[in-house]
């Protein structure tokens, strides 16, 4: 039987080349600062997104947290929304780490206006906690890998720079949002003062993410991935995969963006699916079940008799990701598998 595995775009495993690559990586020290592979993931990375440094982290939760830590102070206020990753799939590491107070506010497919951002500030008062930063996710997962609008965040990073505020990117599928839209990495990052990016989903790589931003910055955010645990020593063969992935897997992400469409749109027209297609705008399909036919779970438990994987989002929500290891024909075997079980 196939093995479709649509649960998310982090299951891929490296491919032969990328292998050879790690294999082939020149290492050192990194906690010394010398492992000239890591050291060369960071230039790389720093200068595709237009600013000073990066910093290889282990994870993308990791590059979140330490920017939060890094741009703020126990205490202040984080302005975020509500169906972000920082505020549901991290831990309330926010609070348990950096000590920061999360201001939530309810986006639109995970989207914030700069109205609704400049209504959290709170005034300078001896009674409140103090916004210090801001946080966006492009694409946004649980909206459904939906792009920020540029001129949204243009107005969001001109009123944060106006009133003093950081602005945090978690763009661990900026990628994804770059070649959807053509826009360039460093068109998107030139509005943020720290961005996170993953090579561990769509990029295709095994381990790690990287933060980047201006020296400063990252030399707080240095300071704290140690703190966090996050230092680790001949790294160059995971930074290998990453250099790897950036320069053979990132073009070929229209590929998975493609197939996210086709599955998306074949299953619209099934009974007992309810989809917005225009929510479909990268390598996420994000879909609900009609209770009255069938549960989310089981669905999901008779998708797996088939082969075929996805993630359970909710009792009605589903969440499909297409990926480096799913090829057209999974797509069109997972369609079937879904023709089978609603066709009729
Ligand atoms: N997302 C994972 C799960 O944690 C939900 C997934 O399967 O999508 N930001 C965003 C927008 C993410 O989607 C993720 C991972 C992260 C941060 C965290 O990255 P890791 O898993 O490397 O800590």
């Amino acid at each position: 039987m196939r093995h479709v595995d649509l649960r998310s775009d982090t299951v891929t495993r490296p491919t032969p080349e990328m292998r050879q690559a790690m294999l082939q990586a020149e290492v050192g020290d990194d906690v010394f600062g010398e492992d000239p592979t890591v050291n060369q993931l960071q230039e790389m990375v720093a200068a595709m997104l237009g600013k000073e440094a990066a910093l290889f982290v282990p994870s993308g939760t990791m590059g979140n947290q330490i920017s939060i830590n890094a741009h703020t102070r126990p205490g202040e206020e984080i302005i975020v929304e509500r169906d972000s990753h920082i505020v549901n799939y991290e831990c309330g590491a926010s609070a348990m780490l950096a000590g920061v107070q999360l201001h939530i506010i309810d986006g639109q497919d995970g989207i914030m206006t700069m109205e609704q951002v400049a209504a959290a500030v709170r005034p300078r008062d001896v009674h409140q906690p103090q916004t210090r930063l801001v946080c966006l996710e492009n694409t946004h997962n649980r909206a459904g890998g939906t792009i920020y609008p540029l001129e949204e965040i243009a107005r969001i990073s001109q009123f944060a720079r106006e009133r003093g505020l950081k602005l945090h990117l978690d763009g661990a599928r900026l990628w994804n949002a770059s070649v959807a839209t053509g826009i360039s990495l460093k068109n998107y990052a030139q509005y943020f003062d720290s961005v996170m990016l993953c090579f561990s989903k769509g990029l295709g790589a095994p381990v790690g993410s990287i933060v980047v931003g201006d020296r400063e910055f990252i030399e707080r955010a240095h300071y704290y991935r140690k703190a966090y645990g996050g230092g680790m020593r001949q790294v160059g063969i995971l930074a290998a995969a990453a250099i790897h992935a950036l320069e053979h897997h990132l073009e070929r992400l229209a590929d998975d963006h493609r197939r996210a469409r086709k599955f998306a749109e074949a299953i619209s027209h099934l009974p007992g699916i309810r989809i917005d297609l225009e929510r479909v705008q990268t390598n996420i399909v994000m879909f609900d079940v009609d209770p009255q036919v069938m549960t989310a779970d089981q669905l999901i438990d008779a998708l797996r008799q088939k082969g075929v994987f996805m993630l359970n989002l909710g009792p009605r929500k589903i969440r499909a990701v297409t990926h480096l290891d799913v090829s057209d024909a999974d797509i069109d075997y997972a369609i079937e598998a879904f023709r089978e079980l609603l066709g009729h």
